[in-house]
């Protein structure tokens, strides 16, 4: 007789936004993919996967699986969320149509190609400088500075705000996960930052000219209201600037930590537009995201019973053996295409392509000037619930 019901998924006694799991997560990825396509964190009340497939086909279910309860721990349908939902990251169609669709409008290719002469001299000018010294923090003088050279000004953000567009990230990503004593540091800082971001979006203090005002010229289109057209701008400050300098951050320490592919690259530079995708797949600036069960469904034998926070591994996704060879080796040559770093289904990165650009134009500026990317000390990792966080990277930039 054939069994039809469905298995209870496996537990997994690991705290899995304890200090040691976030320090280094990939240590203990290999357990959460090997319990099973689904499996439950019985100390959250959630269940997880950590599979390429399952993570892959729950992020493109966004009927089942939904984002308007939150993609964070906190469920919306029954707590008060953090801050005022996002209106892309943290709703459903029909609604995330049409604020996705704007967006789209503004951030848009035409918009990336203007801009790149323009942040590729920027690159150029504060690689230069850095050559010149023996020794760089690679966070501070390079992964933050170059996209807080360009980002703010790109929106048309107020000047001087950097340090609060830095802890307003941290702590809205730290949002996500539990209210452990990592939240409550960044939450205890955060609100003269989250003070200065909410009156950042406002129509009046944004410059003309910038995707800040072009938001709003949306909502004068009539496509949202004023009120969405300043959360709408949020996103840009939440979303668009710790992951990409994160993302930065990681490329550099895998290429200083992966000498051979940095040569690579400089024998191959026609692989520069791959190589950030590559760097996202082996280390993933957004580790998680959750999901709420919209209704009970059937994942891999598994039943998830509606009202479930189903927490999504990405970066174990994206060194599942299951769908990558070699998962664990850092190889600017390989496809990374279909890792979900970027996310995956509707909701995938908005923003992908300006972090692509930004990748790019830093590489470019490298690639002729640096021989080796020297590490040259204990890279140091900040604690984050969802990022992939360094706090600083000490290195040496050789000089071709
Ligand atoms: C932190 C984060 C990630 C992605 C999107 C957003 C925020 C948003 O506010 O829309």
């Amino acid at each position: 007789m054939q069994d039809n019901s469905a298995a209870a998924p496996p537990s997994i006694d690991i705290d899995v936004f304890g200090d040691a799991f976030l320090a280094d997560p990939y240590a203990h990825h290999d357990v959460l993919r090997e319990a099973g396509p689904v499996f439950q964190l019985p100390q959250y009340g959630v269940y997880g996967m950590a599979r390429h497939q399952e993570v892959s086909a729950t992020l493109k279910d966004w009927e089942c699986f939904v984002s308007s309860r939150g993609v964070g721990l906190s469920d919306f349908a029954v707590e008060e969320p953090w801050r005022p939902p996002s209106l892309l990251l943290e709703t459903d169609p029909p609604v995330h149509h049409r604020t996705r669709g704007l967006m789209n409008q503004v951030v848009s290719l035409l918009e990336l190609r203007d801009l790149k002469a323009r942040w590729q001299d920027e690159a150029d000018k504060l690689v230069e400088g850095l050559i010149t010294q023996r020794r760089i923090d690679g966070v501070l003088d390079l992964a933050q500075a170059f996209p807080l050279r360009i980002f703010p000004a790109t929106i048309g953000l107020p000047d001087g705000g950097d340090d609060h567009l830095l802890l307003y990230a941290m702590a809205t990503f730290n949002a996500f996960g539990p209210r452990n004593q990592i939240f409550q540091q960044t939450n205890d800082a955060a609100a003269p930052a989250i003070a200065w971001a909410t009156s950042a979006c406002e129509r009046a203090n944004l410059k003309p000219g910038g995707w800040g005002e072009k938001v709003f010229v949306q909502a004068d289109a009539g496509l949202c209201s004023q009120e969405e057209a300043a959360r709408l701008v949020r996103s840009f400050l939440s979303a668009g600037i710790d992951t990409t300098i994160n993302g930065l951050a990681n490329m550099l320490l895998a290429f200083a930590s992966h000498p051979e592919q940095w040569r690579k690259l400089r024998d191959r530079p026609e692989l520069v537009k791959r190589v950030f995708d590559e760097a996202l797949r082996w280390d993933s600036t957004v580790q998680t995201f959750f999901r709420t069960a919209s209704c009970d469904v059937e994942v891999a034998n598994t039943l998830i019973p509606e009202g479930t926070k189903v927490l999504l591994f990405l970066a174990a996704a994206n060194r599942d053996p299951r769908r990558w060879s070699d998962p664990e080796l850092f190889d600017i040559e390989r496809n990374a295409s279909g890792h979900v770093g970027f996310g995956y289904g509707i909701h995938q990165c908005l923003g992908q392509m300006v972090a692509r650009l930004e990748a790019e134009v830093v590489l470019g500026a490298l690639l002729p000037r640096v021989a080796e990317i020297r590490l040259v000390g204990e890279p140091r990792r900040t604690l984050n619930n969802t990022l992939h966080a360094l706090g600083s990277l000490p290195l040496e930039f050789v000089r071709a």
